[in-house]
């Protein structure tokens, strides 16, 4: 009796299989997923600093593998809850764990900073929702969705690269219609140098805009200074700003030093703080090695966190009292084609 009706619901369940094409998961294998880090245009200027797509449903067992498609570098980590994001990115979450790790909430899976068609595969064993960051951008995260084997997807893997071109496109376009924004903006700012001094020219270094999704945040960026070639005359100052909230840069004369992040000036010469909080060299020679440090957006307040100092320092300032062509590149992107150059007349 007892064997005859596990017999009939061996049937029922079959016949309910093939009914119900949609519940064969039930009995597939536990399968790989692709989604990609990142993306480019061709020029590398403009960059999708995004996880494609950001928000993905797998069945636990699961694995989800990331190709990296930008030049710009990223990393896949699922943090633990309560886990303090980690201040240096190469150190992974710490530490770097190997491709193929498991990730089921207990403790951290971070891969190294990786760039263009590198990969890096996460298994999660155990449901749950679990958030996906980038160590290098904090505005960059979504959700992977990890649903009991039973439960019914509601994509395909070719949903998710459809998504993924899709989203990709969006941003890369609306990072073009910002650059013609930025050329306006840089107008605006030489105006406003304009008020304050007549010697005065300015650089849009780098322009960005976040946007939330359903499952984080992505975001764009243009990674070039804008009106890159400046002409002045001796004795005349420039002022870089950046406009990219999620990116920072550097504005880096002569040799990138070894310490990217705080500002240098060598030989004989140094890097000081204006009254409005502007970094301000003076430069008197082609040869000097003059470099901004990190030039970032200002952070945003957060709930809960004390009031800071205003910081980092959101603009450069450097004077030029000897004509020259001064070339300079940003230190963290000059792989992306970020540079510039200062061309000084007598
Ligand atoms: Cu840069």
């Amino acid at each position: 009796m007892k064997i005859r009706r596990t017999l009939q619901a061996g049937f029922v369940f079959a016949a309910f299989l093939a009914a119900f094409p949609a519940l064969a998961n039930l009995v597939q294998a536990q399968q790989n997923w692709n989604a990609t880090v990142g993306g480019q245009s061709a020029d590398m200027s403009r960059q999708a600093v995004a996880f494609l797509p950001n928000e993905i449903w797998i069945h636990a067992g699961d694995s989800i593998t990331w190709t990296f498609v930008s030049g710009d570098i990223h990393t896949v980590t699922f943090l633990t809850t309560g886990q303090v994001y980690p201040f240096d990115q190469t150190q992974g979450c710490p530490p770097i764990t190997p491709s193929g790790s498991s990730f089921d909430g207990s403790s951290c899976v971070s891969s190294a900073d990786l760039t263009l068609s590198q990969t890096y595969q996460v298994i999660f064993p155990k449901a749950g929702n679990y958030e996906i960051v980038c160590l290098v951008h904090a505005q960059m995260f979504g959700t992977i969705h990890v649903l009991d084997r039973t439960a019914p997807l509601p994509y395909d893997q070719a949903s998710y690269d459809e998504q993924a071109r899709e989203q990709l496109k969006a941003l890369l376009e609306d990072a073009d219609r910002h650059q013609h924004h930025a050329e306006h903006q840089h107008s605006m700012a030489d105006m406003f140098s304009a008020k304050l001094s007549s010697h005065k020219k300015s650089v849009t270094a780098g322009v960005g805009e976040i946007a939330a999704t359903a499952g984080g945040q992505q975001s764009f960026s243009l990674v070039r200074f804008i009106n890159n070639t400046v002409t002045i005359h001796a004795g005349d100052t420039v002022d870089w700003t950046n406009l990219d909230p999620e990116i920072g840069h550097t504005i880096t004369f002569g040799t990138v030093p070894q310490d990217t992040f705080d500002p240098s000036c060598s030989p004989s010469c140094v890097v000081s703080t204006d009254p409005d909080g502007a970094l301000h060299a003076t430069i008197t020679s082609t040869t000097q090695n003059v470099h901004s440090g990190l030039i970032a957006a200002l952070l945003e307040d957060e709930p809960g966190f004390p009031q800071g100092p205003v910081a980092p320092p959101t603009r450069f300032r450097i004077t030029f009292t000897t004509p020259g062509t001064y070339p300079y590149v940003c230190a963290f992107h000059d792989n992306l084609g970020m540079d510039g150059e200062v061309i000084v007349l007598p």
